[in-house]
């Protein structure tokens, strides 16, 4: 079954998906090993692979190592066009939706399209939004596009209905890694409420309470960089907390 399959499936059963995102600059053989195998333990649904820079020429290693010790799928999560690999199983094509950059909205796209076709990578069109949060991200600085106000459900609700009708298969409400404050709950409520498309929040999320909160508020996916790999542990807490919803759900 293809990815996107799965995590419509998914979606209709109730079943919510952790992520465990690896910033491939971030990471040493020693850690990586420690966190594949607590994913492994824990049952971690996907691994997000991207970061902001590149400053290590390491991600074909880091795939071919997580393939080799785990059946969990690798997804790339470009920060750009140099992040395109070959060797994961899919790729989130983002289009960065509440943003007016061009090159982010297509422009990259362009030029990344014909590798991406000749590639054996399945294409996940995402509508990826940036939410304010605190304090200006590294993907805000890197994108040179301006977040959508955390006060601001109704835009919110609008970029995301947008991206739906455009055809988008995900849309994915993003914090920015290491963003002080989270997406909050009452935004991911309304979004939920407006969309059929599965939804996947990031950004900031560094307690077991707070991937609950996101459950509850209606993420059918959620994602943590920063959090886990400053303490592997959390995958256990974390993932014990998306089983947990996933029951709630199911009963
Ligand atoms: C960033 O959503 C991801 O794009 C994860 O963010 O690193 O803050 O968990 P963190």
């Amino acid at each position: 079954m293809n990815i996107y399959q799965k995590i419509l499936n998914d979606k209709s059963s109730g079943k919510k998906n952790f992520v465990v995102l690896i910033d491939p600059d971030k990471y040493t053989p020693q850690s990586l090993a420690i966190v594949v195998k607590l994913s492994v333990e824990s049952g971690v649904d996907y691994f997000f692979l991207g970061g902001s820079l590149l400053m290590t020429d390491n991600h074909a290693t880091i795939i071919s190592y997580i393939r080799e010790k785990s059946g969990i799928p690798v997804i790339l999560f470009p920060g750009n066009n140099l992040q395109l690999n070959n060797e994961a199983e899919g790729i989130l094509l983002l289009s960065l939706i509440s943003g007016r950059n061009p090159e982010m909205l297509i422009g990259r796209h362009v030029i990344s399209a014909p590798f991406l076709k000749a590639s054996n990578l399945e294409i996940i069109s995402t509508g990826y939004m940036l939410i304010e949060s605190g304090f200006t991200t590294a993907v805000n600085y890197m994108s040179n596009t301006t977040p959508i106000p955390a006060s601001k459900d109704d835009i919110a609700v609008c970029t995301a209905t947008a991206g739906e009708m455009l055809g988008m298969k995900l849309i994915y409400m993003d914090a920015g890694s290491g963003a002080q404050k989270p997406v909050p709950a009452s935004m991911i409520r309304s979004v939920k409420d407006s969309i059929r498309l599965p939804l996947i929040i990031g950004g900031g999320i560094t307690t077991a309470l707070l991937v609950e909160r996101a459950y509850n508020a209606g993420a059918d996916m959620v994602v943590v960089g920063n959090a886990i790999e400053k303490d592997p542990d959390l995958i256990t807490a974390m993932t014990a907390v998306r089983n947990a919803c996933h029951q709630t759900h199911v009963n």
